[in-house]
């Protein structure tokens, strides 16, 4: 019998009002994803970023199931661990001050030398701390990242056509011309991996992914004079011109609840193969080997890295 004191009546808007602002959620983030780019649409819930034990740690994620994924579907038993990274919380010149309470990080903007400007759109605070925009990973606190909210990354995949006696090789299957992209193998995990880093403050992506691209899959570090003069030119030449192929959330197995990796990943093609194609690969920085892989539906990556080799292929008529 429906009850129709004041408190009975009270309650009954209280109710209707959270299923309307639970639809709402639900209804205006799907908007929100919908004028995102296009690259960030087709996306699966993160998975990379759900791994069970946090990279480079013995710390446990709690388990998030696909369907929890997104913040707008109730999870009443959600109560992740919290975990930063000693190397984060030692306050390096990267890393966020711990504290945000005192801290005055103006969130959703470009804050200084630091962008803090999520490819996905404004990301929501939660008592000053932002939530991931992919939903929940299991876990809060910063974990090996130095930034809250959005880390930016930058990735260059550099590639040829596969060649034997200078003719393009095309697979038997699909028909099509086989891509080559410089992969290191991360001296982290020991995934491979695009040769990707972080944007420095202040810095041009155009530059970090010529910078990540010397350092670590030409050593260009190592490297003095004349020698190093004809590295980065030849970089600089297969630089002018690239193609972006993707630009947003990264599934990086390092992101938090409250910290996670951005990139934009742009394909720097050598068609003739006749410049960055010939020069000798040599790892460096943080990468623990470097070669050029075939791009193939076979390929084991790190993060979002073979989704982004995909697009390349896709991009320029290669097989997959
Ligand atoms: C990934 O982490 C990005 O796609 C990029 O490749 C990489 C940047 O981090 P570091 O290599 O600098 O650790 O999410």
């Amino acid at each position: 019998m429906p009850d129709f004191s004041v408190v009975g009546v009270w309650r009954s808007c209280v109710c209707n009002m959270n299923t309307f602002l639970y639809i709402s959620c639900c209804f205006i983030r799907g908007i929100k994803r919908m004028s995102t780019p296009a690259s960030a649409k087709d996306r699966r819930p993160h998975s990379k970023a759900r791994c069970q034990t946090y990279p480079g740690s013995s710390e446990q994620r709690q388990s998030v199931p696909d369907n929890k994924v997104p913040w707008c579907v109730e999870f009443p038993e959600y109560d992740p661990p919290e975990y930063t990274a000693p190397v984060v919380k030692k306050g390096p010149v990267w890393a966020d001050p711990g504290d945000l309470g005192s801290a005055t990080i103006r969130f959703n903007k470009r804050d200084g030398l630091v962008n803090r400007v999520s490819f996905t759109g404004d990301y929501d605070l939660k008592n000053n701390t932002p939530q991931n925009p992919s939903g929940r990973t299991g876990l809060k606190g910063r974990g090996l990242l130095g930034k809250w909210g959005p880390n930016h990354a930058a990735d260059p995949i550099v590639t040829r056509w596969r060649r034997e006696d200078g003719e393009v090789l095309i697979d038997e299957s699909s028909k099509k011309p086989i891509l080559q992209f410089v992969a290191i193998m991360r001296a982290d995990s020991g995934e491979w991996a695009i040769p990707g880093g972080m944007v420095d403050a202040g810095e041009r992506v155009s530059l970090t992914l010529k910078r990540e691209f010397g350092e670590e899959a030409l050593n260009t570090l190592q490297h003095t004079g004349a020698d190093r003069k004809i590295l980065e030119e030849q970089i600089a030449s297969l630089f002018t011109k690239g193609d972006e192929i993707y630009k947003g959330y990264v599934d990086d197995p390092r992101n938090t609840d409250n910290a996670w990796m951005e990139t934009v990943a742009v394909n720097f093609h050598d068609d003739e193969g006749t410049g960055v194609a010939r020069l000798p690969l040599q790892a460096g920085d943080d990468a623990g080997s470097v070669r050029w892989m075939n791009v193939s539906s076979a390929l084991k990556l790190y993060a979002s890295h073979e989704e982004f080799l995909r697009k390349t292929a896709e991009r320029r008529g290669a097989h997959w």
